[in-house]
């Protein structure tokens, strides 16, 4: 059964911004929600990696995080902690995360491997090719699915060496890294080929704007909004899960475990 990744961001444009605790305690507060709606884990970030957002100082990045990873760890939840910097991976899995969630696969940080390496932690290695802030300058492929699959097991080939057990590896294909409208498409229409890659596969469409594009043409895609992006993220959760997903990464906790139950439900011929 695939199992449902809440998304609990603790930056300062994810949560009204009353100072670093109120910040602090709403993030824990959502945390909570989100495992009350039925999420199997909870994914932590504190740096933002929408197209073109800025990088954050790492000291920052682990005051915003820590205080949150260590409340939510305490309170029974597996967290997931979602950075690109080896001494925040190291600090939040002090703290009690048990999963590192690494976009750029240990590729923006030299000793994210190391780091996981020398814990207990799983790695998450998403597909990547750059920062936030020039990424799509990189989406250029002749063909999305093939390079992806080569630059991921590329990548596992890679943590391997540098001692973390494939076992303790998840792959994400990386929806809406360095991949523009339709490479988002294509890249999940061979799903089952990234599953093939034998490690468990972690999906993130949540909200992105590639669903929005499926549902309004060109510029009103910014129009489309959170209601109708969690429904299609819910579907495209449920799609995934049908491919062999191991965890679908998402917003609203509810919709996706609600259609994770109708797919079941589909394939099995019987209520869960
Ligand atoms: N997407 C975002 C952030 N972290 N982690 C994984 N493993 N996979 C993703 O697709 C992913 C991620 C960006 O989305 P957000 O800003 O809505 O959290």
């Amino acid at each position: 059964m695939t199992l449902v990744m809440g998304i609990v961001n603790v930056t300062p444009d994810s949560f009204s911004d009353g100072g670093r605790y109120a910040r602090a305690d709403a993030a824990i507060a959502h945390g909570l929600q989100l495992l009350a709606d039925g999420a199997d884990m909870l994914d932590v970030g504190g740096e933002s990696t929408r197209p073109g957002a800025e990088r954050v100082d790492p000291a920052v990045e682990r005051d915003r995080v820590l205080p949150v990873v260590s409340a939510l760890a305490d309170a029974g939840a597996v967290v997931s902690i979602d950075t690109m910097n080896a001494e925040t991976a190291a600090a939040a899995v002090a703290a009690g995360a048990r999963i590192v969630n690494d976009v750029s696969g240990g590729l923006a940080d030299d000793g994210m491997f190391a780091a996981v390496a020398g814990s207990q932690a799983e790695l998450a290695i998403g597909h990547w090719r750059g920062h936030s802030t020039d990424m799509y300058a990189r989406a250029d492929y002749a063909d999305v699915a093939g390079e992806v699959l080569a630059e991921l097991a590329a990548r596992v080939d890679a943590a391997e060496s540098a001692g973390i057990p494939r076992e303790r590896l998840i792959v994400d294909p990386g929806i809406g890294f360095g991949k523009r409208g339709d490479q988002n498409w294509m890249l999940l229409s061979h799903l089952p080929q990234v599953v093939g890659l034998g490690v468990r596969v972690l999906v993130g469409t949540s909200r992105k704007r590639f669903l929005a594009e499926a549902l309004a043409p060109g510029a009103e895609a910014d129009g489309v909004d959170e209601r109708r992006r969690d429904l299609a993220t819910a579907v495209t959760s449920a799609l995934a899960s049908a491919d062999g997903a191991w965890a679908v990464r998402v917003h609203d906790v509810t919709a996706t475990r609600d259609a994770l139950a109708v797919a079941r439900a589909w394939r099995e011929g019987a209520a869960p």
